[in-house]
Formats: C-alpha cells, structure tokens, sequence
C-alpha cells in the first residue's frame, strides 16, 4: 500500500490513516438513506471523521453524541420567483464549505439524483483541494427518476464524472448500463446489515402487543410508497386469515398508508392490521415476527428484507431486481411474481403450518446475513472504494 493510502484492520478497530468523509444523502427512512447512514458510522467507530449533508438529521442517526460525526443541513431559500427551492444549488454551496472547512477527502453520494450532481458541482468549485467522489446507485434513481426525461443526462453525467461508481446489486449495475446507457465501470456493493442488533429472538411483550399467541404475525417495513405494493400486503394478510389467524404490522409512513389502510377496512381485516408509522428502531418488533412480507414491484436490493433474515425471519417476496440476490427462493425465504396475492399468500402459509420448515429457513436466512453479507467484508469493499477512488481524484481523472 504506497503513501497516504488508506487502510483499516479487518475488524476497523485501527485505522492507520483517518481520513474524512463526508456524505450527501436522502435524510427520511429510505432505505439509501439507511445505508448512507449506517455505512458512514462504522467509518466513525473506526476513527475516521464523517459529516452528513442532508435537509435534515439523517433518520437512523438516533445517536448524536459522537465527537467525529457531524450534521450539516442544507438550507433553501424559499422565494417566490421559484416554484421549488433550488436544493441541488443550495446542497453544492454547503457542500463546497465543507470540503473547504473540513478538508474532506472523499464525497459519498448515495442515490444519484440530484446527490451526485450536486457532488461534482462543488468539486468543481471548491479551490483547495480536489476530493475524491464516489456516488453509490440504489435503485429508483436509476429504474425510475434517474430514467425520467427531465433528469436523464444530467444523472447520467454525474455519475460518469463520478472517481468510482457502485450500485447495490449485480441486477442494478446491468440496469444502469442497459436503461441509463452509461459507459464506465460500475462495482457491486451489495448492502449490508448489523447482525447484532438485527438477531434473532422473539421479544415475547412486544410480539403480544400485536397478536395472541395462537396467531400468527406478519410484518412489513417500508415507506409506502407505490412500487412497495403495500396494498398487496394488506391483501395477502387476509387471504392467510382466512385459514389461519393472523396478525399484520405495519411500519413505516408514505403516499399509500391512507389506502392500505381504507384497504383493511373494507377486507374486515381493519382490527387485524397496525398502522404504527415510520420509527428508526425496529429490530424488537422484527425478531419477534414469523414472516416478513415485501411483495414490491420494483426492488434494486431490498434492505429491510436483509434485515429481517439477520433477524431469523423468513421472508415472502416477489422475485424482481436485486431480490433473488438477497433472498434465495426455497432456502431463506419464498419468492412469487408480483401482483400474486394468492401465491404469496400460499407461500406464508405454507411457512406458518410447517414448523419445521419455518425454523429452517429462519436458521438459513440468519446464516446468509452473517456471511453473504457481512458487516465487515462490505465495509471493507468500501474503504478499498474510497482508496480507489483517491488514487483516481489525485490522477485528475
Ligand atoms: O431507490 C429507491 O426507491 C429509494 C431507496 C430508498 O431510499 O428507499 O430504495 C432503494 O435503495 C435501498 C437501499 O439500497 C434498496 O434496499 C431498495 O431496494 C431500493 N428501492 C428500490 O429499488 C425500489
């Protein structure tokens, strides 16, 4: 490793290098949001400097008391010329002053749009020095808004201007090169997940808040927004209920809450269904779920369903995206095309009247969280991301 290369021990107990970071991110409970976040801080624990730039405190920093971690928001100026605040703008300026202030030494853009425009904007204005920029894709930014006419070329610009580029599913990387035509390397990061705090163990006074327990529980975590299919969820609830009593926990706020919610109602499953809203500390209530439900449409990894398997949950998901890369169909899990009420439905069934197989798949998902996707190996990935990425700044690329 040459000179003012970075390095960190296996277990990031020792960086022989600090170096500082500094974030732009989606601050609401998104899962690029989460990753931003989490990814970030265990930059931190191993003494590294980390600012966040966000329109507000990132929503899974619940601990603000680190020396080492900083929050800078990013201010608009709401004028009446304007029909929306220029926060691509406002995001650079404040991004620039840090860099300047700080001394950052590399930018990590999670979700492209506007963050990695805003990333390459204040590198080109910032005179002291120029940082490293990595932009990490997460999904719509690229299957949806990145696609959209109005934001095509200038995310795609953004992220070839970018020192080193990664997305978060071998499925993603193909598709940024497939529907966004981008022409440079892409590297498949795939997330991760805090196997201590995600692990298994029903937590008995939480499951009971929710279901007896001669019912079953199932549990969804998203931010309601339509390609989460969160109706589907309240559909799948009550086709199981009509065989088998079941419970359902919703967590988790976003434009579909009010009809899946309506939904309920109008199924007779109103009393059957909690609504709890979007919080950042959801690890009891998950280990204390029997099945984890994600029937989205769309999904370029699917985060909270990883979660869930380091929790020993098993998993009924539909088989798009970067899905079947996380959860393997009949091992960890069950996967079903999307819009299959009736076969999702049967594959929670089929996983809460076979004990035997549940406690399989529920050993098989924890087992696939703690290897495949190891904290540390991931982690690792990126501290080789950010040294790649430096070595390609100082080149001038
Ligand atoms: O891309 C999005 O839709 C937003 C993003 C978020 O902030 O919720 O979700 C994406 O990133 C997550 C973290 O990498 C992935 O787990 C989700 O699968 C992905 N969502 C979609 O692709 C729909």
């Amino acid at each position: 490793m040459g000179p003012g290369a970075l390095s960190l021990t296996p277990d990031l107990a020792e960086p022989t290098k600090p170096f500082t970071l500094a974030v732009l991110l989606h601050g609401g409970a998104g899962g690029s949001g989460v990753v931003a976040t989490e990814t970030a801080l265990r930059f931190a624990r191993a003494g590294h400097d980390v600012h966040f730039i966000s329109n507000r405190v990132p929503f899974r920093l619940v601990d603000r008391s680190d020396a080492n971690v900083w929050v800078h928001q990013v201010e608009t100026l709401a004028y009446p010329l304007f029909d929306a605040p220029l926060t691509t703008l406002a995001e650079a300026s404040r991004l620039a002053e840090v860099i300047e202030t700080y001394g950052v030494d590399v930018v990590h853009a999670h979700y492209a749009v506007p963050h990695a425009t805003a990333a390459i904007l204040a590198r080109d204005m910032v005179t002291t020095h120029r940082p490293a920029v990595v932009t990490t894709l997460h999904g719509t930014d690229v299957t949806l808004v990145g696609l959209d006419r109005a934001y095509l070329r200038a995310t795609r610009h953004a992220i070839q201007r970018s020192d080193v580029v990664t997305a978060v599913s071998h499925h993603l990387r193909q598709q940024t090169y497939d529907v966004l035509g981008v022409e440079c390397p892409i590297q498949a990061i795939p997330n991760t997940v805090d196997a201590t705090r995600f692990r298994p163990g029903v937590d008995m006074d939480v499951r009971r808040r929710f279901a007896r327990d001669d019912e079953a529980l199932l549990l969804h975590v998203s931010n309601f927004r339509p390609v989460k299919r969160t109706c589907d969820v309240v559909r799948i609830l009550a086709e199981v209920n009509a065989h088998v009593p079941a419970r359902l926990v919703m967590v988790g706020d976003g434009p579909e809450q009010p009809k899946a919610s309506a939904l309920a109602r109008d199924l007779g499953v109103g009393d059957r269904v909690t609504f709890l809203g979007a919080f950042p500390t959801v690890e009891a209530i998950m280990r204390s779920a029997d099945v984890f439900l994600l029937p989205s449409s769309l999904e370029a990894f699917g985060l909270a369903a990883l979660e869930a398997m380091a929790s020993g949950v098993p998993v009924v998901a539909t088989s798009v995206g970067g899905i079947p890369e996380v959860v393997e169909d009949g091992v960890s899990g069950f996967l079903r095309e999307p819009k299959d009420v009736p076969a999702l439905a049967g594959a929670v069934r089929t996983l809460l009247q076979d004990d035997a197989l549940h406690a399989r798949m529920a050993a098989a998902g924890r087992e696939r969280a703690v290897t495949t996707f190891a904290e540390e190996n991931v982690t690792h990935m990126y501290a080789e991301v950010y040294e790649a990425a430096r070595n390609a700044s100082s080149s001038g690329k």
